[in-house]
């Protein structure tokens, strides 16, 4: 069995040379900000791929000791800008709310650091575009972790090899139910916290990712239709933000899809799923059910299982352990935070999100809602 992770481990390990040449084989000094879930996650990857976790900033120095607390990281930072003051540190994960990753991630690259951004990578397609340009020959990526799954490599394989053939349809969903009730609340349902999209720019902007990614082919134009369910919750009132949007979108090479974002579909939690039909294949992979990958044909449909001797050697690589021991979202979020430390130390992984695809995401989710509140179809560039 080919253990990809042993080779992704050789390459961080390598990657893991600090950028200022220290000792070979020195480890990593990373530092987040933010003392969320998502935190958490970030600092479980961080310490699978070896780096060493130095320090957290959170929105006030009480909470960034509760943070290291709970985290079992060593030093409580009383500020981002104490955190970027150390010069010891080589990579700062941002994990905090939406409005403030541009700010954050701009200072983090000021700071002469690299730096991880949680999706979506910024509120506004300017400030965007703003942090691709400020991030340029620098290591910035951004978590759109379910590229990471070994059978999204596969179905990403068949297309471009031509197996799949020329993409005819895609049909592709994100539903989950944690704020289906009206007493559900979040900071993303706040406009001022979490930009003037939520669903979509949430967790559409995983969906279109992948779509892109798995497909080879890119967005050209979306016509929308957005709800807001609840107007009112436990504690926000005058809600503007989607809970459910509806897209049908075409693509360049004039393939038609249709998506639909909801958070208030009842018993999905994460149900991504993604189905794309090519003129030879169709591939359909569920977030869910991540072990597996539906390959349909005219004769001869297969479920292929995550067996590393059976998959394409990018989808290998993924595989952590054998089949039949499932992987899931935390093994792809390793995957990420290892390829985003092996680019640090200078590789190139394949298929690593970089801020490039944090602004095209932010780029479709603007045409989204723009789309949505003019009742008209909105071009995507052509050049973008
Ligand atoms: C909440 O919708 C959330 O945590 C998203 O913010 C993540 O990006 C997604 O992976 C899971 O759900």
């Amino acid at each position: 069995m080919t253990d990809g992770h042993d080779q992704n481990a050789a390459a961080t390990s390598g990657g893991l040379t600090r950028r200022d040449g220290s000792a070979a084989g020195a480890r990593l000094r990373v530092a987040i900000v933010g003392g969320g879930f998502m935190a958490e996650v970030h600092s479980r990857a961080a310490r699978a791929a070896r780096a060493e976790l130095v320090g957290i900033a959170s929105s006030s120095p009480e909470r960034s000791a509760a943070a290291a607390e709970r985290l079992g990281i060593e030093r409580a930072y009383g500020s981002l800008d104490e955190l970027l003051a150390d010069d010891s540190i080589d990579v700062v994960h941002v994990t905090t709310p939406n409005a403030v990753h541009a700010e954050q991630a701009s200072a983090v690259l000021a700071a002469g650091k690299d730096v991880v951004c949680e999706k979506p990578l910024a509120t506004t397609v300017s400030d965007a575009e703003a942090l691709v340009a400020a991030a340029e020959g620098r290591t910035a990526t951004v978590p759109f972790v379910y590229r990471f799954h070994p059978l999204v490599r596969e179905a990403r394989s068949r297309f471009a090899s031509g197996q799949a053939g020329r993409v005819l349809t895609i049909n592709a969903s994100y539903l989950q139910d944690w704020l289906l009730a009206a007493g559900d609340d979040n900071w993303r349902v706040d406009a001022q916290q979490g930009g003037r999209s939520r669903a979509f720019a949430d967790i559409g902007s995983h969906l279109v990712d992948l779509v892109e990614f798995v497909s080879g082919d890119r967005v050209s134009r979306v016509s929308a239709t957005k709800r807001t369910v609840f107007a009112e919750r436990a504690s926000h009132a005058g809600i503007t933000t989607e809970d459910a949007v509806a897209v049908v979108m075409e693509t360049r090479s004039g393939a038609l899809g249709t998506l639909m974002v909801s958070q208030v579909a009842p018993g999905r939690k994460n149900r991504l799923f993604l189905e794309i039909a090519g003129s030879e294949e169709s591939v359909a992979f569920d977030q869910e059910q991540p072990e597996t990958l539906w390959v349909g044909r005219r004769k001869g449909s297969q479920v292929i299982p995550r067996d590393a001797d059976q998959l394409s050697e990018d989808a290998a690589r993924l595989c952590v352990v054998p089949s039949g021991h499932p992987q899931g979202y935390q093994d792809a979020f390793n995957a990420f935070i290892a390829d985003s430390y092996a680019a640090v130390a200078g590789e190139n992984p394949d298929g690593l999100p970089r801020f490039s695809d944090g602004l095209r995401a932010v780029r479709i989710t603007d045409a989204v809602i723009d789309s949505a509140e003019s009742g008209t179809w909105i071009e995507m560039g052509t050049n973008e």
